[in-house]
């Protein structure tokens, strides 16, 4: 047999595949549905690097394997295109962002193709794309149709180096999550949807998933359901979750953003100073305390004891009633303002809660989760489908103008406001449409909202009069498995699950959330140990591993580099051990023989075993490494039977020199449409036994036999393959110990 060659047969099967459409999913497969996503990339203009793809090849080991399991599997690929970084080229270089993005999206692809990730290919998409923006919109409009989506005058985050509003789960420590720009606040009109309708629901429904126990913390976190009381003190209602504590409420403070604080003139300069804080400044542990007295009290309701008022901006407008009771005796950051102020501390005993709650107040609920704000202040992401009449009414686009398309004929630079206010086609668009006078939208919307219902339309991608059909959705909703990294997803999964009850309760959809099983990917560091980047040199394209070493070793050492959600730092030497292991594979066709081999029954049963159920636990690395165990058992010789289970196992892991092997035994369709092997369970452990026959206690021999072998059944053995014991004639008496020893005594000595 040739030598392995992987430039030949890699680019060979990746053609048979797609000409064969193999990856496709199968509808009458006998298992049923199981639907598996890729967090969507955005196709940078830099490209891959070797990290990017490993999340790719684990869920098309896990695609491939249930496609032989008998499960019709839908596994897609698309595109998260729209977004910032294609502006930030367009403005540094004039070249528009459809250009660019429109080669990046080739290019990705084309770098993806060399790993064999078995995407149905024709399901793919790009956001960025009015075919599926139009969706997007359309989606919006539904929103704003049942108040979900509304325009407020408020205060935003706003980066001044991105020039764009962000959400709040964009500022990250007060910075842009992006440029880390310190964000500032700036009083805007913007539109919000009403995530927050849904908070109760996006905590509860965590319950029944499949998902790292890290992730659903963050995402209880992020919306912050506390139950606790509202109590008035007078005129100002406080939000506290301890309304046993209220006998120790030495005073009260109102945050600055309070109706009633701008009544006081003594506080003038203390708000209008804290009006550049952000929330993070404000409310940091340790932070040393400040505040001003006002010339106000208020009564303790428990107590009857006037008590003084505060403005300090530890408390914050937008939370709970933006008033707090102080207790400096069981809080400890009242405790330190009262330090500050000089305020008694009043050490009371506590009440019973619900005594509490009953007598002076109503029981609340309240959340730290805002509506999300979702308007940007850039072109490259979906037009806001909405018009605004002469006198400033904002009305819906009807649906037989979307796509609401996007105009080229802007200014990317921003001032300030949205590139889109440059464009005369949108303004003549409008007026043509609408009437003179009127005015378009210059927002656009968050990239996120594309990333909240990608996932729908891969099932009906080409539709173009639903998102998807109700067939569709209903056929292969929810993800059964979707992977990505865990940074950053707090927020995408729960846009997701937000639009997923949304939809549902709009009677587009019938489930109540998108993603069952979860699995987050660890990083791959450079060999220097630190992250990938360009600004380090330290980059390795996976097309120059793949030239060199092939797409079967370089899946199989991503699999193999250690737990798959660990950030792990690439090695040059573990690929070329796992090359080594490919190439010792090819080896072994050269070792198949017709005769059956015993002793390789019980590895290569428990490899069925341990990579089938690594592979569905993500323990990827454990499941390569049984498959190296199975190859060291190999003794010179392997039945076909056994190479045959061999390479399926392998399959999923290494598609291409599978196939070649499994094509050399002589069959002529792919191993890739063969059923995945099943274990048996009487094979699984070892049970052959060494028994040493001696002869008046001295070693004469040994047999192998079956664990547990009747003395009887030894004994016929022996006599045929034991001299020494043949040679003993008659007359002998025999001691017996199950499993490990028989011993002949001539009773005529
Ligand atoms: C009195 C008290 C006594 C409190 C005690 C705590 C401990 P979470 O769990 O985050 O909801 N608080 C209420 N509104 C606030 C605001 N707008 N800005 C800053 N702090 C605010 O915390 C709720 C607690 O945070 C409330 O309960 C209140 O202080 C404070 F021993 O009331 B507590």
């Amino acid at each position: 047999m040739a030598d392995y060659d992987h430039k030949e047969i890699e680019k060979k099967w990746q053609d048979e595949w797609i000409k064969a459409e193999q990856f496709k999913p199968r509808p009458n497969a006998p298992k049923g549905k199981y639907y598996i996503c890729d967090m969507f990339p955005y196709p940078s203009g830099a490209g891959l690097h070797v990290g990017h793809p490993k999340g790719y090849i684990a869920t098309d080991v896990s695609a491939r394997k249930k496609r032989m399991e008998g499960y019709s599997v839908l596994y897609p690929m698309g595109w998260d295109s729209f977004g910032l970084p294609a502006e930030g080229y367009a403005i540094k270089t004039g070249t528009p962002p459809l250009e660019t993005t429109e080669k990046s999206v080739i290019n990705y692809k084309s770098q993806i193709s060399n790993l064999a990730l078995s995407y149905d290919w024709s399901r793919e998409f790009a956001t960025h794309r009015p075919d599926f923006y139009k969706w997007t919109q359309w989606i919006f409009l539904k929103f704003f149709e049942k108040g979900l989506a509304y325009k407020k005058n408020g205060p935003v985050n706003w980066c001044p180096t991105d020039q764009t509003v962000l959400a709040n789960e964009q500022v990250v420590d007060g910075k842009c999550e992006r440029c880390d720009s310190v964000v500032v606040k700036k009083d805007l009109e913007q539109w919000y949807f009403k995530i927050t309708d849904y908070a109760d629901e996006l905590v509860d429904g965590l319950e029944s998933l499949d998902w790292p126990e890290s992730t659903k913390i963050n995402q209880r976190n992020w919306i912050g359901r506390s139950s606790g009381a509202e109590i008035k003190f007078d005129d100002i209602t406080v939000f506290t979750t301890r309304p046993d504590t209220i006998l120790g409420a030495t005073y009260v403070v109102i945050a600055p953003e309070h109706p009633l604080a701008a009544g006081f003139p003594e506080a003038a300069d203390y708000i209008a100073q804290a009006k550049n804080k952000s929330d993070i400044e404000r409310t940091a542990e340790g932070k040393e305390k400040t505040g001003v007295k006002l010339s106000l009290t208020v009564l303790n309701p428990a107590t009857g004891v006037a008590v003084p008022v505060y403005v300090a901006d530890y408390v914050l407008g937008h939370y709970g009633t933006g008033a707090v009771m102080g207790v400096p005796a069981h809080d400890e950051r009242d405790a330190a303002f009262a330090a500050a102020m000089g305020i008694p501390v009043s050490e009371t005993p506590l009440m019973n809660f619900d005594e509490a709650v009953s007598k002076f107040g109503t029981k609340v609920t309240k959340y730290k989760l805002r509506d999300w704000l979702v308007s940007r202040q850039r072109y490259w992401g979906a037009p806001i489908p909405i018009v605004y009449d002469p006198e400033g009414n904002a009305h819906p686009i009807p649906d037989e103008h979307l796509p609401w398309l996007l105009p080229t004929d802007v200014e990317y630079l921003p001032k300030g406001t949205s590139p889109l206010g440059s464009s005369k086609e949108l303004q003549e668009r409008t007026e043509r449409i609408f009437g003179a006078g009127w005015r378009p939208e210059i927002d656009t919307m968050d990239t996120f909202v594309d990333s909240s219902w990608y996932f729908m339309r891969y099932t009906d991608p080409h539709n173009d009069q639903a998102f998807a059909s109700p067939d569709a959705l209903k056929q292969w909703l929810p993800i059964d498995l979707y992977v990505g990294g865990a940074e950053h997803t707090v927020l995408h999964l729960m846009y997701a699950r937000f639009f997923v009850k949304v939809l549902r309760d709009m009677g587009l959809l019938s489930i109540n959330e998108p993603f069952m099983k979860l699995r987050h990917v660890g990083l791959v560091l450079a060999e220097d140990g630190r992250k990938m980047s360009k600004r380090w040199g330290n980059v390795i394209n996976p097309d120059d591993v793949v030239a060199r070493f092939g797409a079967d070793s370089m899946r199989l050492y991503e699999m193999f580099m250690g737990p798959f959600n660990n950030a792990i730092a690439w090695s040059t030497d573990g690929l070329v051990g796992t090359r080594r292991f490919v190439e010792r594979v090819w080896g072994l066709a050269a070792l198949v023989t017709d005769a059956p081999v015993p002793a390789l029954d019980v590895p290569l049963n428990q490899a069925i075993k341990k990579v089938g159920e690594d592979i569905d636990g993500f323990k990827f690395n454990t499941a390569v490494s049984q498959l190296m165990i199975f190859l060291n058992a190999v003794d010179g010789a392997i039945s076909k039977s056994q190479y045959e289970s061999f390479l399926k196992l392998l399959a999923p892991f290494a598609p291409h020199v599978t196939d070649e092997l499994w094509h050399n035994l002589g069959h002529k369709t792919s191993i890739h449409l063969e059923e995945w092997p099943a274990y048996e369970e009487s094979k699984l452990v070892d049970d052959t036994v060494t028994i040493a026959v001696q002869v008046l206690g001295k070693l004469r021999g040994t047999v192998s036999v079956k664990r547990g072998a009747s003395q009887d059944e030894v004994l016929a053995l022996v006599k045929a393959e034991v001299g020494a014991v043949q040679a003993l004639g008659e007359g002998v008496r025999v001691i017996f110990i199950p499993d490990r020893v028989i011993n002949f005594v001539p009773t005529h000595v």
